[in-house]
């Protein structure tokens, strides 16, 4: 592998509307932290950017909602972000903001670059509009019915529920959410990428160069340079942003997603006069850590935003997390769900380590993962206090009790104290290795093995039972499990920096270099350690059941052992239910739609007639599985075309809190044509 020079590590700027919570953690910043302490510690030259987001409609959302300016939105959050991470530990180089002045001047100049290099399509198209709030409608400001799900919140850029990336045009069904009301299509000019000229860069690059990306990472890119990809408008209808540098572009601004990887640069501008070796040599080692929902942006928007402007270099690798649900159910800030950093470093004082710990072991690499505070308290109370924490506090005491504190002279070694010393170096290689390839869980679970072999060391050697026979050989014993807990403070200080800390004060070392650990003599015997103290402490059932009151009480909801159901409905009267007519059916063909992955196109019997229905459960269905089931339909469902399909009526589906779908059947022998009443 290419030697760099020096690494600039970039974390996904989060939004400034709302506090951080653990799937940010997971996600992003705890790896990001972990990854840079590490390089730090190897004496490599790095600097980690992070800071706010604050453009795009998600905050001028919010600030609506809440009847104040956008610009207090952001201040708000970004205030109580920054401090969150620093409280818990994420140690940023720096923590900057996109409202900031070198933003708004980089951002501008980046796009004044492109555009006078020819790089943008200027194209008029029609957008819809409120005529109620006299506005158009971009990315969050419009929902509709998802084409792909049939999600019927999906927003004009996304769709939550399936995840799919939408236009506006693409919404069945489209309301503003400024007014509710219909929108109306008018003209309205903006500036394109076209994305599709960088395809074959991009598909060099990506497919050919970076096969050792993460699967997941390499997996999407390929889906969407498989899809082709078009030009993409950088430019919105907002008030709120940066204004597009031109003379004929009044109430134009950048689109979200064009000025916020910028700041990555104008956060490196801020840092340090001397930017440019960090952004413009190849010698540089670029890595952004992100979740998975931001990896077209990175992978392939933004490359070619940086391709086309021509000076800057790419990233070198995106080792993007999947997700981290919460208690089973999908974490969300709107509906509170959430652990947030906040609150957790407020009600657990001094235990960031903790949940750093949880967090890093439970990560979310390679596919979707739960955090539920059972596994939390478990975590804490065997492994933490009952593996680290008793062995370090073992050697601690009984240094302190046999010799005054003194570190003592080893005597000989037998069989067992050299296998554990030569343990050593094996595990600082397995915690390097995973990390040099962003597999932290892995790192860590090496690391706490560190503690696990001390532990058992102890355990072994009892030399609480053999002092008074056997001083001599105590001596050993104990000079080998200080060694072993002088390593620890080390090759755990990336992942438990507190913990490491405290550690390193109990040993009454200094900080001490990652090279150096798994030296026989790290802690010279005659080193007098320092006071003892707890490294961790047992979690109470009672803070856990705390925990999930506290959870259960925002959510309203019927919580069980981990299963949440949806909140009841508001009453309709019994007109409004009149109204739907519902049939028995049974399913006499099903095919896939071709180009999607979610879509089926099923031909039902509804005995009054024979009509095709295009429903969003491929992934849950093998088409020819289906067919002669006997299922119930909204035959009076306004027909819809979904990709180009006459879709009449909608197949009643019962979905469970994990999303796992089944079709309302009638239980018995019931002729199709039946009314559901
Ligand atoms: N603010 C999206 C997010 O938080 C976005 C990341 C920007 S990174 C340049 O998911
Ligand atoms: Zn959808």
């Amino acid at each position: 592998m290419k030697e760099f020079k020096r690494y600039l590590i970039t974390s996904a700027l989060p939004y400034a509307n709302g506090p951080i919570h653990i799937g940010h953690l997971a996600g992003v910043y705890l790896p990001s932290d972990i990854y840079t302490r590490y390089l730090r510690l190897r004496k490599r030259e790095v600097i980690h950017i992070c800071g706010s987001d604050e453009h795009g409609v998600p905050i001028t959302i919010k600030a609506r909602q809440e009847g104040v300016t956008p610009s207090q939105i952001v201040d708000r959050y970004h205030d109580l972000n920054k401090s969150s991470f620093e409280r818990f530990g994420i140690t940023f180089d720096i923590y900057s903001r996109t409202s900031s002045a070198v933003h708004y001047e980089t951002a501008a100049q980046f796009f004044k670059t492109l555009h006078d290099k020819g790089e943008f399509i200027e194209k008029t198209t029609p957008q819809y509009y409120d005529p109620e709030a006299k506005q158009f409608l971009a990315d969050r400001y419009i929902q509709g019915t998802c084409p792909h799900c049939s999600n019927e919140n999906a927003y004009g850029d996304q769709c939550e529920k399936c995840g799919s990336s939408l236009n506006a045009t693409d919404l069945i069904n489209p309301r503003s959410t400024i007014s509710g009301s219909t929108p109306v299509m008018k003209d309205t000019k903006h500036w394109f990428l076209p994305l599709d000229k960088y395809e074959p860069f991009l598909r060099k690059w990506i497919l050919e160069e970076k096969k050792d990306w993460k699967s997941n990472v390499y997996g999407q890119c390929k889906s969407w340079l498989d899809q082709g990809l078009q030009p993409r408008a950088v430019s919105r209808d907002l008030d709120w942003g940066v204004p597009v540098p031109l003379d004929n572009a009044k109430g134009k601004v950048l689109y979200v997603w064009f000025d916020a990887p910028i700041g990555y640069i104008s956060a490196t501008k801020e840092l340090t006069p001397d930017w440019e070796k960090f952004w413009k040599d190849n010698d540089t080692r670029m890595i952004h850590f992100i979740g998975k929902d931001n990896i077209v942006f990175h992978c392939i928007v933004f490359p070619a935003m940086l391709n086309a402007e021509g000076s800057y270099i790419l990233p070198d690798n995106v080792p993007a997390n999947e997700f981290l649900n919460l208690e089973n159910d999908k974490i969300s800030t709107s509906r509170n769900w959430a652990v947030w950093l906040h609150e957790y470093l407020d009600e657990f004082p001094g235990k960031q380590d903790v949940l750093r710990y949880v967090l890093c072991a439970n990560a979310p690499e390679t596919k979707d993962n739960d955090f539920t505070w059972k596994d939390f308290q478990t975590r804490n109370n065997n492994e933490l206090v009952a593996i680290y924490g008793n062995f370090v506090n073992r050697a601690i005491v009984l240094t302190n009790k046999y010799f005054k504190g003194r570190v003592p002279e080893p005597g000989e070694m037998n069989e067992y104290d050299l296998r554990v010393l030569d343990e050593i170096p094996v595990i600082r290689q397995n915690i390097e290795d995973n990390l040099d390839n962003f597999r932290f869980r892995e790192a860590l679970k090496a690391a706490m093995n560190l503690a696990r072999l001390g532990n058992k060391y102890l355990a072994d050697t009892e030399p609480w039972k053999i002092f008074k026979s056997e001083p001599d050989r105590v001596k050993t014993i104990l000079n080998i499990a200080l060694q072993l807990s002088a390593t620890l403070s080390v090759l755990t200080e990336p992942f438990l920096p507190d913990s490491a800390d405290r550690l390193k004060h109990f040993l009454n070392m200094g900080a001490t270099p990652w090279d150096r650990a798994g030296e026989k003599e790290l802690l010279p015997a005659g080193h007098i350690i320092g006071d003892r103290g707890l490294l961790f402490e047992k979690i109470a059932d009672e803070e856990i059941e705390n925990q999930l009151n506290k959870l259960l009480a925002t959510k309203g909801e019927n919580m069980t052992a981990g299963r949440s159901l949806q909140p009841p409905k508001d009453n309709i009267s019994y007109e409004q239910f009149a109204e739907m007519d519902i049939r028995t059916g049974t399913i006499t063909s099903a095919e896939k739609v071709s180009k999607t992955k979610k879509l089926l196109k099923l031909t039902i019997d509804t005995g009054i007639d024979t009509r095709t229905v295009v429903s969003g459960i491929a992934e849950y269905f093998e088409p020819g599985a289906i067919i002669g089931k006997q299922v119930s339909v909204l035959v009076n469902l306004e027909p819809r075309k979904i990709r180009g399909i006459e879709s009449k009526g909608m197949i009643l589906m019962a979905e469970d809190p994990d999303g796992n779908l089944e079709f309302v059947v009638p239980g018995g022998n019931i002729e199709n044509g039946s009314v559901v009443k």
